[in-house]
């Protein structure tokens, strides 16, 4: 009998958010050991060791940053932190022995790698099946090659992410207009059928599995709000009509320290009765739910129990970290069974999908091995079928048949 360590380091993910592009868009698929080190999560921790000031460092190239980054929490100090340690994870799988090799050289190791075949080996390192992107037709960047259309790589699926819709309704508004929609500042019945027919064509353009938002912890539902005007006037009409889930992003304080720009964003708690309300009033919507308080997890699971149109999804960027991903899987699993996704990976550059996935199957392997040995202590042992049946159900088979409204 295969053991459950070998069953979760073998079943392939299909990771259900990040921020990685289908090749197609180029220079917007990031990677390499600059984009490692860049990275916004290790930008804020070392914001906190280095001597630059902030205003020099974002005007110094990406390479120069790096160097910074790299002397202030590999060279002076040892990389302890969870998403250090994601570089030191990436390198090694990589066969590279972080500690004999200068950035320099490193950068000549990634500038070598021929980049498809380089992706291949990356997706087979962290054993990851598909990824989802999130696609915003606000990002001037990516919307022009999708309005263009190219071959897609059927391992990069689409998301489709709506934040300035929703939380910048004044300025998206001129936007809109601006591509056809015939959409007014006011909340009316036109504006609300001209913004479902952006959601629906967007939806097929990019063949959306679904929709996507991130939100303040001060959300409120039902409320005298443009974002919650619009959820119920279009948002919701659109996931009815297309089948379309409604991903909800919780408890992110945009530019808390706004110097720090993608780095200065904060947690708060959110108000859950919003999700209550939200799932209550909608029995034919189907909610997708990350939250990024560890104190607010508790209470979501319990909302998840009384509603099957609510899936919970991954320890999201402050609650990804080894206690915190244990901590909350052991209460998911205690309370909902398997019908959560333990982990979304929020890469955002390619070789994060090593590190994340590695460090999260570290953390599942002990939560699950625990739950199935009381379980036989009580009477009731799972097979290496069942095993990996839960296992594949759990990296991702849940959250596709729930996107999918085949069973929840
Ligand atoms: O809103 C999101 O999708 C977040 O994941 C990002 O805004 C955040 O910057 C991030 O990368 C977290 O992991
Ligand atoms: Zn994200």
């Amino acid at each position: 009998m295969k053991s459950l360590a070998s069953i979760i380091d073998s079943t392939l993910v299909d990771d259900v958010h990040t921020h990685l592009y289908d090749p197609a868009f180029g220079s917007l698929l990031l990677s390499g050991i600059d984009d490692l080190l860049v990275y916004h999560y290790l930008v804020s921790e070392a914001s906190r060791q280095m001597d630059v000031p902030l205003d020099a460092f974002w005007a110094a190239s990406k390479q120069q940053q790096a160097d910074w980054v790299w002397r202030a929490l590999f060279v002076q100090h040892s990389p302890v932190s969870e998403a250090c340690r994601g570089v030191v994870t990436v390198l090694n799988a990589l066969g590279i022995e972080p500690r004999s090799r200068d950035l320099p050289a490193l950068r000549q190791w990634f500038a070598a790698q021929q980049p498809s075949s380089h992706l291949d080996r990356v997706l087979e390192l962290a054993g990851v099946r598909s990824v989802c992107m999130t696609n915003s037709p606000f990002d001037d960047e990516e919307r022009p090659l999708w309005e263009q259309g190219f071959p897609r790589d059927p391992r990069f699926r689409a998301a489709l992410r709506i934040d300035p819709l929703l939380m910048d309704w004044q300025r998206s508004a001129p936007r809109l207009r601006s591509w056809g929609y015939d959409v007014g500042p006011e909340r009316s019945p036109r504006t609300a059928s001209e913004v479902r027919r952006l959601l629906a064509d967007w939806t097929r353009r990019i063949d959306s599995r679904y929709c996507m938002v991130s939100l303040p912890p001060d959300f409120a539902w039902p409320a005298n709000t443009d974002a919650a005007w619009l959820i119920e006037h279009a948002v919701l009409p659109h996931g009815r009509d297309h089948g379309q889930p409604l991903a909800l992003m919780l408890g992110v304080k945009r530019g808390v320290n706004p110097a720090l720009r993608l780095a200065g964003d904060g947690v708060g708690r959110s108000r859950l009765d919003a999700l209550e309300n939200l799932c209550a009033a909608n029995p034919s919507n189907r909610f997708l739910v990350t939250l990024l308080s560890r104190e607010v997890q508790h209470e979501a699971v319990v909302i998840a129990r009384k509603f099957p149109n609510l899936h919970l999804f991954g320890c999201w960027w402050f609650t990804n970290t080894p206690q915190l991903i244990d901590e909350i899987t052991r209460m998911r699993l205690e309370l909902l069974g398997t019908s959560f996704t333990p982990q979304h990976s929020d890469a955002r550059v390619l070789e994060h999908l090593i590190y994340k996935w590695r460090h999260t199957r570290e953390c599942l392997i002990p939560v699950l091995a625990t739950r199935y040995a009381d379980l036989a202590a009580s009477g009731w042992t799972v097979t290496e079928h069942e095993m990996r049946r839960d296992v594949a159900h759990l990296l991702g088979g849940a959250f596709d048949r729930f996107v999918s409204g085949a069973s929840r």
